[in-house]
């Protein structure tokens, strides 16, 4: 159809929607069936990331979602695309992050013949995301971004994922973009809050523990103040460090993997929990053997601004239907009670994390990744961002980096592995100025390290770490504890992923000593390229408090 005055194709409309929201990048691979996508990206001012697979491109616009609190974009072509970016869209849906994906699609006319590469997208998508659709009327576009956005951020936030029929993106059409979408805080009501000050005047031995998404730095300090004003210990969910500086006198510890016994015990004992933000799901409540489900016997207080969330498996004895940052806000307005009880004892909880994560245990091997983390935990300026992926290599950067600022760490609370080295390229496309960090096992890296061809192509000069262990570390350990002595398919013989990064017109260095690392990590830094270093640990130092062999001979008595 010919162009007439004021029309646009209803790819331009999509396009220019997703500005009007507040869009700034966009990740993709392309595909024949958004070419009309694609040539509306040519004069219009969003950045495009072009990306080597799509699960990286979903991982990457995850992760955007993650930083900034705002659906994060991905752009994928049918059956294969969509399938592969399926990756992201399980960790946005298990980690409660804002993302759409849109998905080019067969035209109308071809629909429901299994056409080339056509698949259904509610059918396959549909217990992954939050809403499925198809936009098959272009006069729909304003009207379906817009809930797409509300739909991605409100409630427990989460991945929405919309096709667009190829003939329908070249339609004309003359239509007004809709008014930019406000994401909707859910407030707390003050009722909520004033119950809230009477358990906690109550408490003998509470603990406040924080997780879930869509936090802001605002809302960091607000939470800080309030501990401070409290006195009260703060908990950090797995993978959720960055809502807390480890360094506040009232910082407990993190929930997570490989936990502190010490802040276990602290957790059993206290009298008053409140989870904000978070839902406790397996990895924090420790295969959910730390609380009674469904009603735990200290006072619990849920926080969270999906309300389906509230009383899924333990029932609150106070639930707060409220998104993180007003019930942040809302903390202003309490009281502490005028003598605080359990102020030494948060004391005691600081000191313990402190102790806990002070000093790398010995493992064997010549390099120590404990070693490493307090070496760049010192090294690194506030404000550095850590991104890593899955497996036993995150458990020593979970336990001895200390997490500073809100929006500087990004792990899959998902457990997906793959996720680390596009999460940094993405932010480090977001925030050039700052030094960005993946932290990758062996395995993990060459789930998406194809990736690190996209940093080369953007100039995005992030720094890989590798833990090279030759296996599938994690699979192995829990194979030596249920079949000791019977290795099955856990066992990676290795590239030089030194020579990888060169090869792609990076930086490439090895470390095989923990003394060498600091040289190593510097000459990253001055290289200005994007950098792997490939860091040879020994697979007998599986965790930062047991080895292979221990655990083969005191396996399979579970
Ligand atoms: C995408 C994905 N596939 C498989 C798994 C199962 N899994 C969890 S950890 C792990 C091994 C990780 O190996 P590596 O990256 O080498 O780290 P290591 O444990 O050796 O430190 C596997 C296979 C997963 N979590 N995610
Ligand atoms: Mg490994």
């Amino acid at each position: 159809m010919p162009a007439t005055i004021n029309t646009r194709s209803a790819a331009e409309v999509l396009v220019d929607q997703l500005i009007v929201h507040g869009a700034r990048h966009a990740f993709c691979v392309p595909g024949e069936s958004y070419l009309a996508v694609l040539d509306a990206f040519h004069d219009r001012s969003l950045n495009i990331t072009v990306c080597r697979q799509e699960a990286g491109a979903a991982i990457m616009a995850e992760a955007v979602g993650k930083a900034t609190g705002r659906p994060g974009i991905c752009f994928v072509t049918r059956g294969p695309g969509a399938t592969n970016a399926a990756h992201g869209v399980h960790i946005a849906q298990q980690d409660s992050t804002p993302m759409i994906l849109f998905v080019g699609q067969v035209a109308r006319e071809m629909k429901g013949r299994e056409a080339f590469q056509e698949i259904d997208f509610r059918a396959v998508f549909g217990s992954m995301a939050k809403w499925v659709t198809e936009i098959d009327d272009p006069a729909r576009i304003p009207e379906l971004i817009s809930h797409a956005f509300y739909a991605a951020t409100s409630g427990r936030p989460g991945p929405v994922v919309i096709a667009l029929p190829e003939d329908m993106q070249r339609e004309q059409l003359a239509i007004e973009d809709a008014l930019p979408f406000e994401p909707v805080e859910i407030w707390p009501g003050l009722t909520d809050m004033m119950k809230l000050q009477k358990l906690l005047w109550a408490a003998e031995r509470p603990l406040v523990l924080l997780g879930g998404s869509r936090w802001s730095e605002v809302a960091c300090a607000a939470v800080a103040r309030f501990a401070e004003r409290f006195a009260i210990p703060i908990a950090t969910s797995f993978r959720r460090q960055h809502l807390f500086d480890q360094l506040h006198e009232c910082y407990a510890g993190d929930l997570g993997i490989g936990v502190n016994p010490k802040l276990l015990a602290r957790i059993k004992a206290a009298d008053v929990i409140v989870n904000v933000g978070g839902r406790l799901g397996e990895v924090p409540s420790q295969s959910y053997k730390l609380f009674e489900i469904p009603s735990p016997k200290q006072t619990f207080v849920h926080v969270h601004p999906g309300v389906d969330e509230l009383g899924m498996v333990y029932r609150p004895h106070l639930a707060i239907n409220a998104a993180p940052t007003a019930f942040a806000a809302a903390l202003e307005g309490l009281q502490p009670p005028n003598e605080i009880k359990w102020r030494a004892e948060t004391k005691v909880a600081h000191d313990d994390y402190m102790a806990w994560s002070e000093k790398a245990t010995d493992v064997p091997g010549s390099v120590n990744p404990g070693e490493v983390f307090v070496w760049l935990r010192n090294h690194l300026k506030r404000g550095s961002v850590i991104c890593n992926g899955a497996g036993n290599f995150t458990v020593w950067l979970h336990r001895f980096y200390r997490v500073r600022d809100y929006a500087t760490q990004f792990g899959p609370v998902s457990g997906s592995m793959g996720y680390g080295v596009p999460a940094a390229i993405a932010m480090k496309r977001l925030n050039p100025d700052r030094t960005v960090v993946a932290l990758a096992g062996d395995g993990d890296f060459l789930m998406n390290g194809q990736e690190f061809a996209t940093a080369v192509q953007y100039d995005l000069p992030v720094i890989v770490i590798v833990s090279d262990n030759g296996t599938y570390g994690t699979i192995r350990m829990h194979q030596e504890r249920d079949y000791p002595g019977r290795v099955s398919g856990t066992n990676l013989r290795n590239p030089d992923f030194a020579a990888y990064a060169r090869a792609f017109g990076g930086f490439g260095v090895t470390v095989e000593k923990t003394a060498d690392f600091a040289e190593a990590f510097k000459a990253a830094e001055k290289s200005g390229k994007p950098s792997i270093i490939h860091m040879k640990v020994d697979a007998e130092a599986i965790t930062p408090t047991t080895t292979l062999t221990k655990l083969r001979e005191q396996g399979g008595k579970r």
